[in-house]
């Protein structure tokens, strides 16, 4: 049974404590390799080597860490295949996917953040005879990055690539129930060289190992992407020490569609940002609003191509769908369609598991789920599932579909579909969200600020966003 070790100080290592816990194959419902069960006592170990390794990797150029990071980038590259079957093995999502989304991705963030510190620029302010000022940017110091289990090394990525690239030593750790991918870039970071305690990854569950890096005192700066519960709860830890929090957390996306949407493309894209990872991914739009008018043609449309979507083994070349990521979440996915029908729901395709054959039988797979007939208010509406499961509504006018797209407590990310500009832009800055699509889903540029308002989270990642996040700027003002 593979052993997993935490990455510290440049040293693969066993957990200080020597515990390990179990982690399943989902599409299995098997145990097929064990990860460290760490405690404050490795978390240590990180913050003492990240702290030892601080002055010398602060000091490098940009230059030298943007060398390091992309020959980091380019062994994800060459180690795509790889990386890709793990992180499908470890996840349950289709291999497809994984290596046509999430290590490409991966890939991108360590050569994007590696750029990126090559051009950023700051600002000057002339005051002509006074003097003059300029903005001077330090990196922070020994930071943590916690990352959830949906798009794991996406993800785990997306926030350590900007925090070393602005010159810190990071202490991450990545979801127990989604470790692999992180531990194999950990090897793949010796491979290119990174010097000892830049990058410690420590192993573990949220309160074994997250709560010590959330409330040790020299862990500056904590970037934290999960449930908005556990986002307040590091709030609350990290609030009192005055730390950096950059909070990314749970959606309840609202998917806007108007009559003169580009109807084709509006369902089939609809069906990618309902389904996509499971429904797994904090952007999905999970609750449909369709203007009355078309409202029967789209949900006939969009039922019939969401019937055809495939649930299977993740390795299967036709599965369009895998498994969800463990048991427990399954149950919660499953206790939300059985709540949907107490509210008045009536399920239009779905509803069930879908077990299936073989060594696959015992794996967590979820039929994909389309419900109508619900209140806008009701629990099912306003909740974050994060499964494979959304609802219609239909909407007769855009006041109306606004007050029900912002009804929750949530603002992360929103789709608006229709072919009028002026009502695009209406709609986009009346909804609140942080990201909004309007005719796509999911289009991403990595120069483009990430986020959302309420309790999708606090501050935005992405570009300059993310390394100002991991700097603490200066201002000088000099008088000649
Ligand atoms: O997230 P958690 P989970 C949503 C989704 C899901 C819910 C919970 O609704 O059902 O969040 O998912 C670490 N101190 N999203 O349980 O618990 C934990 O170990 C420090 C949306 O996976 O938030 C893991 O590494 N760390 C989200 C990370 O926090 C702690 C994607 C996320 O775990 C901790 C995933 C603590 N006290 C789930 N407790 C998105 N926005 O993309 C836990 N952790």
């Amino acid at each position: 049974m593979k052993k997993i070790q935490n990455y510290v100080d440049g040293r693969l290592l066993e957990p200080a404590g020597g515990k390990y816990l179990d982690n399943y194959d989902p599409s299995r419902g098997k145990v097929y390799s064990l990860i460290p069960d760490s405690s404050s006592e490795d978390v240590q170990l990180a913050v003492d080597a990240a702290k030892k390794a601080f002055p010398g990797w602060s000091a490098k150029t940009a230059k030298e860490r943007s060398e390091i990071m992309n020959r980091v980038s380019g062994l994800i590259h060459e180690n795509l295949g790889r990386l890709a079957e793990a992180e499908s093995l470890d996840n349950g999502k289709p291999l497809k996917l994984a290596k046509t989304v999430d290590i490409p991705r991966a890939r991108d963030n360590f050569s994007f953040f590696a750029t990126a510190i090559l051009h950023d620029e700051d600002p000057f302010y002339n005051m002509g005879e006074s003097g003059f000022n300029y903005t001077l940017r330090k990196p922070i110091g020994v930071v943590g990055c916690i990352s959830p289990w949906n798009l794991p090394l996406y993800l785990f990525t997306w926030k350590i690539a900007p925090a070393l690239a602005a010159g810190n030593c990071v202490v991450a750790k990545p979801s127990e129930v989604t470790p692999m991918t992180a531990y194999l870039l950990s090897e793949l970071c010796m491979e290119a060289g990174m010097p000892p305690g830049v990058l410690n990854i420590v192993h573990g569950t949220g309160p074994g190992a997250g709560q010590p890096i959330i409330e040790h005192p020299e862990v500056k700066a904590i970037s934290f992407t999960g449930g908005t519960k556990t986002g307040e709860h590091i709030a609350r830890t990290a609030a009192p020490m005055f730390k950096k929090l950059s909070l990314e957390l749970g959606g309840k996306n609202p998917n806007i569609i108007f009559a003169d949407c580009d109807f084709d493309k509006a369902v089939k894209t609809s069906v990618l940002s309902s389904f996509a990872n499971q429904g797994q991914i904090c952007l999905c739009g999970s609750r449909i609003f369709i203007e009355r008018s078309i409202y029967e043609t789209f949900k006939k449309a969009f039922v019939e191509r969401v019937k055809a979507l495939k649930v299977g083994p993740p390795q299967g070349e036709d599965s369009k769908m895998g498994a969800v990521v463990s048991q427990a979440h399954m149950e919660k996915v499953l206790g939300y369609i059985e709540l949907a029908k107490e509210e008045g729901g009536s399920i239009l395709t779905g509803g069930r598991t879908a077990p299936q054959e073989g060594e696959f039988s015992g794996g967590y797979y979820i039929e994909p789920t389309v419900i109508e007939g619900l209140e806008y208010t009701c629990r099912t509406n306003q909740e974050e599932i994060f499964g494979p499961v959304v609802t219609l509504t239909p909407f007769d006018s855009e006041e109306e579909v606004l007050k029900m797209a912002n009804s929750t407590a949530y603002g992360l990310a929103a789709t608006i579909w229709t072919h009028n500009l002026n009502r695009a832009h209406r709609v986009a800055a009346g909804v609140d969200s942080g990201i909004i699509w309007i005719n796509c889903w999911l289009v991403r540029d990595l120069r483009t600020l990430f986020g959302g308002m309420k309790a999708s989270g606090v501050g935005r990642e992405g570009g300059y966003e993310a390394l100002h996040f991991f700097t603490e700027p200066k201002n000088v003002c000099l008088q000649f």
